[in-house]
């Protein structure tokens, strides 16, 4: 875990196959010192644990949800049914289709509930802990202050090496 502090993000995903391309959210919590927790959650292998995990996820300090799945992705949607917590979908590449269903399953949410979606794969998981810090920046100054620092150095070392040739 990413620190002392009790975890205030909760990274989860459908499998662990997904965790090449989730552990980039972890990364950047990590990075911007935000205390995380991560697990296994499966939509159709545990679907107790999901209810459970969502519906229990804001009294335990869980402030957002970033879930990954690959596939027939139903993890983010159904997480966000069971909690007032904001929840961001990182869909999971797929061997057979590449991902567009997991984006798909993860972006076509009905109107009422509602589920950030990311790009597909290790940008969006990357972006999902991004965001999750965002969030939880707004009212934690350290995190927002790591966020701000993260984006200027981001800026500078494009600044820094312009010329694209290797
Ligand atoms: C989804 O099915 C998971 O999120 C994973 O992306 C996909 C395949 O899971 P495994 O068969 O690799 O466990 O639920």
């Amino acid at each position: 875990m990413a620190s002392e502090s009790p975890p205030v993000v909760g990274v989860i995903m459908g499998s662990k196959s997904d965790w090449p391309v989730m552990e980039h959210a972890v990364a950047m919590l990590e990075r911007l010192g935000v205390a995380y927790e991560t697990r296994v959650v499966s939509a159709h292998r545990t679907p107790d644990l999901l209810f459970d995990y969502a519906k229990g996820a804001s009294a335990r300090g869980i402030q957002v949800i970033v879930a990954g799945a690959g596939g027939a992705a139903h993890l983010p949607g159904m997480v966000a049914s069971q909690t007032p917590l904001p929840v961001f979908g990182v869909p999971v590449e797929s061997k057979a289709l590449k991902g567009l269903d997991s984006l798909l399953s993860i972006a076509q949410m009905p109107g009422g509930v509602a589920v950030g979606t990311l790009a597909i794969g290790k940008a969006g998981a990357t972006n999902a802990g991004l965001l999750a810090a965002q969030v939880v920046g707004l009212a934690n100054p350290p995190v927002r202050t790591a966020v701000e620092a993260f984006r200027a150095e981001q800026t500078q070392a494009v600044l820094d090496n312009p010329d694209p040739r290797p």
